[in-house]
């Protein structure tokens, strides 16, 4: 089993979430942080056999788009200057030792 992390933008996450959900993934929604932009975004955590990861993957990509966003706590009189271009989704695929619903 594979637990996957995926950190989308607060305004992809329930579209996200839902396509996940309607195609039988079980997911657990977090809310994060970015370090970079202290702004806020989505985590979410699914657990998948490991077959079934490639799906849900391409799942968060559809669903996610990429954005340019500003860093607000520098100022800059170049436009533009401060602009990052942010996701679509970052992702994380890890092992999963055991899992157990008790
Ligand atoms: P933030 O840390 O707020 O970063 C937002 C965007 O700022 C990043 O987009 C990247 O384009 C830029 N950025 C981040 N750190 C930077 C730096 N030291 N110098 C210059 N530009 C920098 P993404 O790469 O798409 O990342 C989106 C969010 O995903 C991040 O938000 C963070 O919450 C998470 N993330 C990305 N890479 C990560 C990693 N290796 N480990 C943990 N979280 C990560």
């Amino acid at each position: 089993m594979k637990l996957i992390f995926a950190i989308v933008n607060n305004d992809d996450s329930r579209k996200v979430m839902d396509e996940l959900n309607a195609n039988g993934f079980s997911v657990t929604r977090l809310c994060s942080t970015g370090g970079f932009l202290k702004s806020g975004n989505t985590t979410l955590l699914v657990g998948v056999d490991e077959d079934r990861v490639d799906q849900v993957l391409q799942i968060i990509q559809r669903k996610s788009r990429s954005r340019k966003q500003v860093k607000s706590s520098e100022k800059s009189v170049v436009p533009g200057a401060n602009e990052v271009v942010v996701g679509g989704a970052t992702v994380f695929v890890t092992d999963v030792e055991r899992f157990e619903k008790v």
